[in-house]
């Protein structure tokens, strides 16, 4: 018990110094990687259903040189979802994370936002950008941070402090299409599945631990993962989760 104990102090403390934002796979890994690791993969139960298409009808000669694939819903061949946020529910954030003042650039490109789902620290400033030659809106549906409905002209930005974990919906009120999601997260342990559905956590602490899957479209998961037990140095494989198909 003692030892156990002492293990994870000792793990921690490599933890905070390593890390430098977290998050991302690069920014998450530790010089001397510490923790252990958690991979799966989020499906549909059900048939793959065909990605729909955007109505591109606004500066069309700006905004159609972007894909008019409907990105609410990216189901791969073999079932795997893209863009779930998987994440450990209830754990402490290190000591010392996020290690600096972090600043994101959230871009609005092409009558797009970029990125799709960005999973960001708590604390983090957010610039928002408009790269494009066209007028854009950036209105957040915040209810935890200040929300945002506010012009941002060609090639202007706008920046905002995320002081509160929270999932943040944000859209341009100019072209209806344009839909993307922020999470201010308050521990490292947060990640996003690839195009065919996999995610990889890691350096996670030793311990047992729940896991949360969420995507934009469907909501949480069917499948439940209440403990998941994760050694130091090891990797748990095959923690996957189902999603229902929407009605
Ligand atoms: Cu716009």
């Amino acid at each position: 018990m003692f030892a156990k104990h002492a293990m994870s102090l000792a793990t921690w403390g490599v933890l905070s110094l390593g890390l430098v934002a977290g998050l991302s796979a690069e920014e998450n890994t530790p010089a001397k990687p510490a923790g252990g690791s958690i991979t799966g993969k989020c499906l549909i139960d059900g048939n793959v259903p065909a990605a729909g298409k955007l109505k591109i009808d606004k500066d069309v000669e700006v905004c159609g040189k972007r894909s008019d694939v409907d990105k609410s819903l990216m189901v791969a061949k073999n079932k795997g979802i893209q863009n779930v946020v998987v994440s450990i529910k209830k754990i402490d954030a290190p000591d010392g994370w996020p290690k600096a003042q972090l600043a994101r650039i959230f871009d609005q490109k092409d009558c797009e936002f970029v990125s799709r789902v960005m999973i960001v620290p708590v604390g983090s400033q957010i610039d928002i950008k408009n790269s494009d030659p066209v007028l854009h809106n950036v209105h957040t549906y915040s209810r935890r941070n200040t929300p945002i409905n506010q012009g941002i002209p060609a090639g202007q930005s706008l920046k905002q402090k995320l002081e509160k974990e929270e999932t943040i919906k944000v859209t341009c009120d100019v072209h209806k299409w344009m839909l993307s999601w922020i999470v201010v997260a308050g521990h490292p342990y947060y990640t996003l599945t690839n195009e065919d559905g996999s995610f990889e956590l890691k350096n996670v602490p030793p311990g047992t631990y729940e896991l949360i899957a969420w995507h934009e479209s469907l909501g949480k998961s069917k499948t439940k993962h209440k403990k998941v037990e994760v050694k130091a140095d090891g990797t748990v494989e095959g923690i996957d989760f189902e999603f229902k198909p929407k009605n």
